[in-house]
């Protein structure tokens, strides 16, 4: 059984970050171990007077006594982090983990809409870019992408746009680059990949829902994640993303004016029980 170490936030209501990814990496049968970067009453994104209780300093004792028992990891993904401090812990807990060949995977999230989330800075994005850097898969999605590599925010693109971005994301460190909420088409949305070691591009695009909903960025990150650790390639893994991602938003479009800020990922978790029995 694999087992993977994930930082992030607990949100405690807003079905984002950690109380999405570990019943999804769980329903992929694989063993979740979590850090939590800050606990949050909710997340950021359309709640008022939410609590931060930031953990930023609970980080070094946490990762040495983990070292004392001798405890490892076949992956680490990152998540939402707390503070810019925060960073340089969670860059050690990478380095002393990332021992042989365990996958890293960084989701930078801190932006959509073109946007920096609320409490986040340049200061926050420079150090995002050096954590980056440890990342074998990073997924960013275009706000993000645009941030990490000082590229003006744009709505409208070609191909070639994407591919200029995937390749300046790639100067970062990472060999597997992913970017999320593409769309050339109206009707589909998906994916953009690159890998550094073929130099190769790729996509994979499924049905697009005109809503926009929180949370589905980390329900994505999760399950690609997931399906990684399982030992499937990075356009299989997408295509896993992806169409859980799709099914959760259809399973919250009934409910979307009421149910705003995330979407009901647990309707569809059959999808990757089913996959990785
Ligand atoms: O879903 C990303 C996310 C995670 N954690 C917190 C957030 C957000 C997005 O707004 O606010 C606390």
């Amino acid at each position: 059984m694999k087992k993977i170490l994930t930082i992030q936030d607990i949100s405690c209501v807003g079905q984002c970050s950690l109380t999405v990814a570990l019943p999804i990496i769980s329903a992929m049968s694989i063993e979740a171990c979590i850090l939590p970067s800050a606990v949050l009453s909710t997340h950021t994104g359309g709640f008022k007077n939410f609590t931060f209780r930031d953990l930023t300093e609970d980080l070094p004792a946490i990762k040495d006594h983990w070292k004392s028992e001798n405890i490892s990891f076949d992956g680490i993904y990152t998540g939402y982090i707390g503070s810019t401090k925060q960073i340089q812990y969670i860059k050690d807990i990478i380095t002393t983990f990332k021992t042989g060949n365990q996958i890293v995977l960084v989701d930078p999230a801190m932006a959509d809409h073109g946007k920096l989330y609320y409490g986040f800075d340049d200061a926050f994005v420079a150090e995002m870019k050096k954590l980056c850097s440890l990342a074998d898969y990073l997924v960013p999605n275009i706000t993000e992408a645009c941030f990490l590599t000082d590229t003006p925010y744009f709505e409208t693109y070609t191909k070639s746009d994407i591919e200029k971005i995937l390749l300046k994301l790639s100067a970062l460190g990472p060999n597997n680059i992913l970017l999320t909420g593409i769309s050339f088409d109206s009707g589909l949305l998906g994916a953009a990949m690159y890998d550094k070691e073929k130099n190769e591009f790729n996509y994979y695009f499924n049905e697009r829902v005109p809503l926009l909903f929180h949370g589905t960025g980390d329900i994505f990150a999760s399950s690609f994640f997931g399906a990684l650790v399982n030992g499937l390639n990075m356009v299989e893994a997408a295509k896993v993303a992806v169409d859980f991602t799709l099914e959760a938003i259809k399973n919250t479009i009934e409910d979307a004016n009421t149910h705003w800020y995330g979407v009901h990922f647990e309707k569809a978790l059959w999808m990757l029980t089913e996959k990785f029995k």
